[in-house]
């Protein structure tokens, strides 16, 4: 398996502070597994639109980022291969904002903009925080989302349906906002929001998606070591990546 570090906060709206994660998350991984490769996207200092490009010509199982927006150049990449791709997607926030650019708030509805995925292959899970354009724009676009109030006493059942849904799709792209994550147990993150998915909580629905045979590519994004207390949020990340491996 071949894990791509991308070290860039440049889509993060300079609030992300997430380009330390990837070496981070890494290193820490090395304690629990040893099988795999690393790889890195060259990021071209404050250029978006360069490094956006090198992300989408790289190949890998695994991306570490970084902020969001890394999300939208990684499934580019992935459409390469794949035809009818899925894309589900944990967070608290919707990350479909009007501004229609590549930033860590607005990268989905740039994705179906864009017509690089169908709608109805993109599942939302753990949100708690949407705005009313997004709310309105998941609703028009008739996008699946499960929030946190429908998640609650009802992950085994949702993580059924999920896994019915997608696993028709030719490639599934599964990608992690640490901050669907509580920030009891995650608190290293931009926008942390409370009432969120335990540690437990996000291994389980890893340990189950990763059966899924489409499952192809995982990114995780938005960890920010400066706001990390004990390393916890960056050992839970390397937990999650931990599960995608095994
Ligand atoms: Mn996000």
């Amino acid at each position: 398996m071949k894990i791509v570090k991308v070290k860039s906060s440049l889509g993060g709206l300079g609030k992300s502070n997430s380009e330390d994660a990837p070496d981070l998350v890494v290193n820490q991984l090395r304690n629990y597994t040893q099988n795999f490769e690393v790889d890195e996207i060259k990021i071209i200092k404050e250029n978006l639109d360069e490094t956006n490009k090198n992300i989408s010509e790289k190949e890998g199982d695994i991306f570490i980022g970084g902020d969001h927006s890394i999300t939208y150049s990684c499934f580019k990449n992935f459409c390469k291969k794949h035809k009818n791709p899925g894309l589900l997607v944990f967070d608290a926030h919707a990350d479909c904002m009007d501004n229609f650019k590549i930033t860590h708030e607005d990268w989905l509805n740039v994705l179906v903009e864009e017509k690089l995925v169908k709608p109805e292959n993109v599942i939302l899970v753990g949100l708690r925080k949407i705005e009313k354009q997004e709310f309105e724009y998941l609703n028009k676009k008739k996008i699946k989302f499960f929030g946190m109030d429908k998640l609650f006493g009802n992950i085994e059942d949702i993580c059924d349906t999920i896994m019915e849904d997608l696993r028709s799709c030719d490639g599934l792209y599964i990608s992690v906002d640490i901050d669907v994550v509580d920030p009891a147990f995650a608190p290293g993150t931009g926008y942390p929001e409370p009432g969120g998915l335990s540690s437990q909580e996000i291994l389980y629905f890893t340990r189950r998606l990763k059966l899924l045979k489409n499952l192809k590519r995982v990114d995780l994004v938005e960890i920010n070591p400066k706001k990390d207390i004990s390393e916890m949020t960056v050992k839970l990340g390397a937990r999650i990546i931990c599960e995608f491996l095994k």
